[in-house]
């Protein structure tokens, strides 16, 4: 077990820091509502409080936290799935590391996007969020390692799109020749950006470049990239391929349906598939504070098809992350959609470890 993972442990058994971390709805329950201990559950969930690069609107650091609070809301009964649940899911306790690291982060990110970017006056604080990220990634890499090892399924929760990184390349080096299935509005495959390599923009990119386990990655829902984006992926061979928003409701008003689109999709992948979901995705009427929302996207039901279909055209999740849900000032719902999408991604990675 790694030290964080000890705290971890630690932390789930002591209800007053299970209280302090997560506010009154969790005192002695899980997310969910469910009661199973870390080394009970067949799904371990790691929270990612951590949003030091957000461009635009912040507060995904709070996603675990108002997700778990939302998640009571959730009814536990699927009807295709049956009970799954009783398989045991649990969410880890927050790390107190993380957070300090994504509040130390966000204060020298700040002095860099005040200005644009890096230069001579301000290249010390992006120093220091670069070294703080690549903390972050070694720590996500050594806790989705753990869950790995304990032959459990992980499931990040974030947190803005930096944070699934080390729990790709985890997953890609327990399953050799893994697909990535890239849900969002945006294609994230900038070199960098502001200067800050570990960014939320350029997760895809620090995948296809960093990730040698990752045989292909497939994007779904794309209406936010940039030219040297598109370029870069054009550049890949086919080991990326990107199924734009703008074209799937188009296919769609022609007359092609959902399931061909998700045959297709799915059709593109090898058997094991690792899930990196960001919820600005889906239509932005489901995610409104989330921190770059696009018009356009897919319905929740829409994503809870592709997710099913994908699982019964015999493919395997081997892990998946669920980012960018950021609660509103006034409203639970950004992390009801948050809690119940997560809900899905746990049922169907369970029952895909039955298909053959
Ligand atoms: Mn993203």
């Amino acid at each position: 077990m790694t030290a964080h993972a000890d705290d971890a442990f630690r932390n789930a058994v002591d209800q007053d820091v299970l209280f302090d971390h997560y506010g009154a709805a969790a005192r002695g329950a899980n997310i969910f509502g469910l009661t199973a201990t870390p080394e009970e559950a067949k799904i371990l969930l790691l929270p990612v409080p951590w949003e030091a690069t957000v461009s635009y609107g912040g507060g995904a650091a709070e996603g675990p936290a108002a997700i778990l609070r939302a998640s009571t809301q959730v009814d536990l009964y699927d009807r295709e799935l049956g009970l799954f649940y009783k398989a045991g899911i649990c969410l880890l306790p927050e790390s107190r590391d993380v957070r300090q690291w994504n509040d130390e982060a966000r204060r020298n990110a700040v002095k860099v996007l005040a200005k644009g970017g890096v230069d001579a006056s301000n290249r010390k604080y992006c120093d220091r969020v670069n070294a703080l990220g690549e903390k972050l990634n070694d720590y996500v890499y050594a806790e989705t390692k753990n869950i790995l090892r304990q032959g459990k399924i992980p499931g990040l929760v974030g947190g803005d799109h930096s944070t699934p990184l080390g729990a790709i390349r985890a997953c890609a080096e327990a399953e050799k020749g893994i697909g990535v299935l890239h849900i969002d509005a945006h294609l994230d495959m900038r070199k960098s950006f502001e200067d800050f390599p570990w960014s939320h923009a350029s997760i895809m990119r620090n995948v296809a470049e960093g990730v040698p386990g990752v045989e292909k990655i497939v994007s779904v829902g794309i209406r936010d990239f940039c030219r040297e984006e598109k370029e870069f992926v054009e550049g890949q061979s086919g080991k990326i391929d990107v199924f734009f928003d703008e074209d799937m409701a188009g296919d769609m008003f022609s007359g092609k349906t959902w399931h061909d689109v998700c045959t297709a999709i799915a059709d593109k992948l090898p058997r094991n598939v690792y899930i990196s979901f960001d919820i600005d995705g889906l239509d932005p009427s489901l995610c409104p504070h989330t921190g770059t929302p696009v018009p356009g996207g897919i319905t929740f039901n829409q994503a809870q098809f592709l997710i099913k279909t994908l699982v019964k055209s015999g493919h395997r999740i081997v892990g998946f992350d669920m980012v960018e849900v950021a609660p509103g000032r006034d409203t639970e719902w950004d992390a009801n959609v948050g809690a119940s999408l997560l809900f899905v991604l746990c049922g169907w990675s369970l029952r895909s470890q039955e298909e053959k």
